[in-house]
């Protein structure tokens, strides 16, 4: 029947269900949106993406009558599918913000991952979970990795035992996914995760599939540490989008015509990276600082179309600020954010804002709970933010001449310098900030950064390595995730930034772009030297 190709959505508008919607559609259903309890009760097989904070969340569910609806369809035993804060808010509290109370569909109590032995926190990345019973749903993931995004979890107990179907390790032991009868709940992003979690949506979606798969049983990994590929994308002189790439950020050609480089169309590269194994993909609006992203209809349209076929996390940049438009319309940065992620970004990254905000906090020492790191963070999720950090390196005979934090450089200056420090700059690297990366980072994560990207101008479209002492610094002097970027010209440069740095991942464009080195490439010679990556 007609109802055989619908999926019932719970969307209570709290955040970016964007991704779920790509893969339901491009696993071939329509997408029918609960608007009220009825809609939940009739409802022929229900996904729930969870997303937001789980305080709100419930105060939704319960303001709407949904809670109620919610419970009843679970008690009789119908097709459900959590995703991530969709899985815990069945169980009877979070200490998020609270202790607050859930559903109490399952004994147990939802905490915060413990970041005082060096985990950070939120847990960003890919492992692969150990199945623990017949979970019908997982049954094509053997030793796949899975993407997981979150800073609590729910922990196994002998209250709970007979709902687990699979658990993960990080600080601890916690629960990957829950399954009773035909209700099934998983806390990674099965949206989200490649070709293994397309598997898992598919067999939610026909369980009386014809394709039957012994079931392997996976060992729980460590988290694998990512590899990412980068488009920076502008455009060109004839006003088309392309990928382009620089040289330490010039990216004209030194020719007479001194044209912007173009290096491919960013939707055909976006989805070869996915095909490739890229564990994510950035795009980065160069010219975003200058040009309002909301006026850049195409790149829009980019993410569109990219969303669409790639089932990683996408990561979208540039021009994320607060901004009046010539119509003397003002627009919030929470607003440019939001219409990233309507359009199928999974995070958002802020470069020179961040630089401004950090810069005003440290004068003040005051959150005003108005910076775009806040506002952002406060409605999609500390994950959901990621800080550009685009440092210059700038070499000091003596650590003391500046006040911002130096190292003693691995390769001395051009004078023989010993120290160096990295200053932030704004506007595509073109003005240089009285702020160090350091001290930008550590404020970012006090003001809500989920994750920061470290790029490094000195390093950019070189080819001879990470900046191994910038990365060194920063990545030890803040507990949320770090990505190394800049730099990577051979395989080897990726398990030199893994073996002498805790960067949880390293990112590249050139490499991939010129296709001097592929990224199955890149992940086998990790798996080689032992570095856990998602195969
Ligand atoms: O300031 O919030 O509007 O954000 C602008 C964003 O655009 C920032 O994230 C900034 O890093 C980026 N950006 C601005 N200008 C350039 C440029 O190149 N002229 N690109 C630029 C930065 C750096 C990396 C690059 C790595 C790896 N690109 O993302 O991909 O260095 O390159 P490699 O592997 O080839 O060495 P806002």
């Amino acid at each position: 029947s007609a109802d055989d190709s619908v999926v019932t959505l719970l969307d209570y508008g709290a955040g970016n269900v964007r991704s779920v919607r790509n893969a339901i559609r491009f696993l071939g259903y329509d997408i029918k949106d609960v608007q009220e309890p009825a809609d939940i009760l009739n409802a022929k097989r229900l996904v729930f993406p969870g997303v937001g904070a789980f305080a709100p969340a419930m105060d939704v569910l319960e303001k709407k009558g949904l809670a109620e609806a919610l419970c009843t369809y679970i008690e009789q035993d119908r097709p459900f599918l959590g995703i991530c804060l969709g899985l815990q808010l069945l169980f009877e509290s979070s200490e998020e913000n609270g202790p607050v109370k859930g559903l109490g569909l399952i004994p147990g109590v939802v905490g915060r991952f413990d970041s005082s032995n060096g985990f950070r926190v939120p847990h960003i990345g890919w492992n692969a979970v150990k199945v623990t019973k017949d979970s019908q749903i997982l049954d094509d993931i053997g030793n796949r990795h899975v993407y997981f995004v979150h800073s609590y979890r729910a922990t196994p107990s002998d209250d709970n035992k007979e709902w687990i179907s699979s658990t993960c390790n990080y600080d601890s032991d916690f629960i990957a996914s829950i399954r009773r009868g035909n209700v099934h709940a998983v806390q990674f992003h099965p949206e989200k995760s490649g070709e293994a979690g397309l598997s898992v949506l598919r067999r939610f979606l026909y369980p009386k599939s014809e394709i039957t798969k012994v079931p392997v049983k996976g060992r729980a990994s460590k988290l694998a540490k990512r590899v990412i590929a980068c488009l920076d994308v502008r455009a060109n002189d004839n006003g088309d989008l392309v990928v382009t790439k620089g040289d330490q950020y010039d990216v004209r050609e030194q020719t007479v015509e001194n044209e912007v480089r173009n290096l491919g169309k960013p939707v055909d590269l976006a989805g070869q990276y996915y095909t490739d194994g890229a564990d994510e993909v950035s795009f980065l609006n160069i010219t975003g600082f200058r040009d309002f992203p909301l006026g850049d209809l195409p790149m829009l349209q980019v993410l569109k179309y990219a969303s669409e076929n790639v089932f990683v996390p996408l990561t979208v940049g540039g021009g994320i600020r607060d901004f009046t438009d010539g119509n003397g319309r003002y627009y919030s940065s929470l607003e440019v954010a939001s219409e990233y992620f309507r359009s199928g970004a999974d995070k958002v990254s802020i470069g020179s804002d961040a630089v401004y905000a950090a810069e005003e906090y440290l004068k003040t020492k005051v959150k005003t709970g108005k910076t775009s790191i806040e506002q952002i963070s406060r409605v999609y999720g500390n994950q959901a933010v990621v800080i550009s950090i685009d440092p210059r390196r700038v070499y000091l005979k003596d650590p003391n001449d500046v006040e911002f934090k130096s190292v003693r450089v691995s390769k001395p200056g051009p004078n023989n310098e010993q120290f160096a420090w990295y200053q932030c700059t704004v506007n595509g690297g073109r003005e240089g900030r009285s702020i160090g990366a350091y001290e930008l980072a550590q404020v970012v994560e006090e003001l809500g950064a989920g994750e920061i990207l470290l790029n490094c101008i000195d390093c950019d479209g070189q080819g001879q390595g990470f900046d191994i002492d910038l990365i060194k610094l920063i990545s030890d002097a803040v507990s949320i995730p770090v990505i190394a970027s800049s730099g990577a010209g051979s395989a080897e440069h990726f398990s030199e930034v893994f073996s002498k740095t805790n960067a949880s991942a390293a990112l590249a464009a050139g490499i991939f772009h010129r296709k001097e080195v592929p990224i199955q490439a890149v992940k086998e010679h990790l798996l080689k030297e032992g570095v856990e990556v998602r195969a």
